[in-house]
């Protein structure tokens, strides 16, 4: 941990790919913090392979960590099915919205997932996403990527459920999974629409607690009561603190990546991502401009227009832009 990594991005990705930890750590750093470095290194990963992204949200203390850990053990025996493919690494994503720094809930992952802490085969990553222009929307593609050029097959995004979070996550992911828990039903009425239209597999965790059979009824009829496609998410019970339900939970995931391969949805899904990021690269990029334009001295005088009746509002936009 005393050696200080290099600084020129291309270094680092060599040193990345060659298994050098702290050099990937760095990338990370720098790809979420946008900046000048930050758009080097998305620069230097774009083209590199997508990794499989599996995103998992859910509402705090669901048992995401607890879950990933387990996970991380059945993902490294490698994809099942009938022509099975390794996992040589992976790599987990802990994305902390809410607090900018590093407090306790990503001390508890960090602890939680300790089962892997000492695996040089799996890396484990908080990111807070401060200072990239586009947020989190932005942040987790491009660390995504980073970690593709750095040769990571499979690539596990951990979010708590909370609104737009969510979704801007699973727009991230191929296979997204939504953590439930007994008695979820009573919480989250109002998130329901939400939370369907983000699935691809529901996973009903603390099974071994009471109510996990009125939560599978819950999540059935929810499901039956709308219009699904050819996927319906499949419901799988686990136990994350015995890992009870797992193996399933992982065999079920691997199904959906089957399906997705097999019916051209992947190519489909990921470049309705890429134009979604795209779309959040202009937003970004013209909230800034309108920021300049806003400092300017034409602004003030649309103001000044507006202010003594000469403009309305419509008008003064108008003019503004056509600039
Ligand atoms: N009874 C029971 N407890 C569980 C199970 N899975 C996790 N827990 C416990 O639930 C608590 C929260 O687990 P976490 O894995 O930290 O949950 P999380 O969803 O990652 O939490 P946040 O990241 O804070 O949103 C811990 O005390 C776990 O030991 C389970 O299947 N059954
Ligand atoms: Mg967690």
């Amino acid at each position: 941990m005393s050696r200080r990594p290099p600084s020129d991005p291309a270094v680092l990705l060599a040193l990345a790919q060659q298994n050098d930890r702290v050099a990937l750590a760095r990338l990370l750093s720098l790809v979420v913090s946008g900046g000048e470095p930050g758009l080097a290194v998305a620069r230097l990963s774009y083209r590199a392979a997508v990794p499989y992204t599996i995103g998992m949200t859910g509402a705090p203390g669901a048992g995401k960590s607890t879950l990933t850990d387990r996970l991380i053990t059945e993902a490294r025996a490698g994809w099942p099915g009938p022509t099975p493919e390794a996992v040589d690494q992976i790599a987990v994503l802990a994305i902390d919205p809410t607090s900018p720094f590093s407090g306790g809930a990503i001390l508890g992952d960090r602890i939680r997932m300790q089962q892997h802490a000492l695996d040089p085969t799996v890396f484990i990553r908080s990111l807070a996403t401060r200072g990239h222009m586009g947020g989190l929307a932005l942040a987790v593609p491009d660390a995504i990527r980073v970690l593709g050029a750095a040769g990571m097959p499979v690539v596990l995004v951990e979010t708590v459920g909370v609104g737009q979070m969510e979704v801007e996550v699973a727009s991230a992911a191929d296979t997204t999974l939504v953590v439930v828990t007994p008695g979820w039903g009573d919480s989250m009425q109002a998130n329901k629409a939400g939370i369907l239209e983000i699935a691809d597999l529901f996973v009903i965790n603390k099974a071994d607690r009471p109510g996990a059979r009125e939560a599978r009824r819950d999540l059935e009829q929810m499901l039956d009561l709308s219009s699904l496609g050819a996927w319906r998410p499949p419901i799988i019970d686990t136990t994350g603190t015995t890992g009870e339900g797992v193996g399933e939970l992982w065999e079920a995931i691997a199904r959906h990546r089957g399906y997705l391969v097999e019916s051209g949805l992947l190519e489909r899904r990921r470049a309705d991502r890429l134009a979604h990021e795209l779309r959040q690269m202009l937003l970004a990029r013209s909230a800034l401009r309108i920021e300049e334009l806003a400092a300017g001295e034409e602004f003030a005088t649309a103001v000044k227009a507006l202010a003594a009746g000469e403009l309305d509002p419509y008008q003064a936009a108008d003019r503004l832009l056509a600039r």
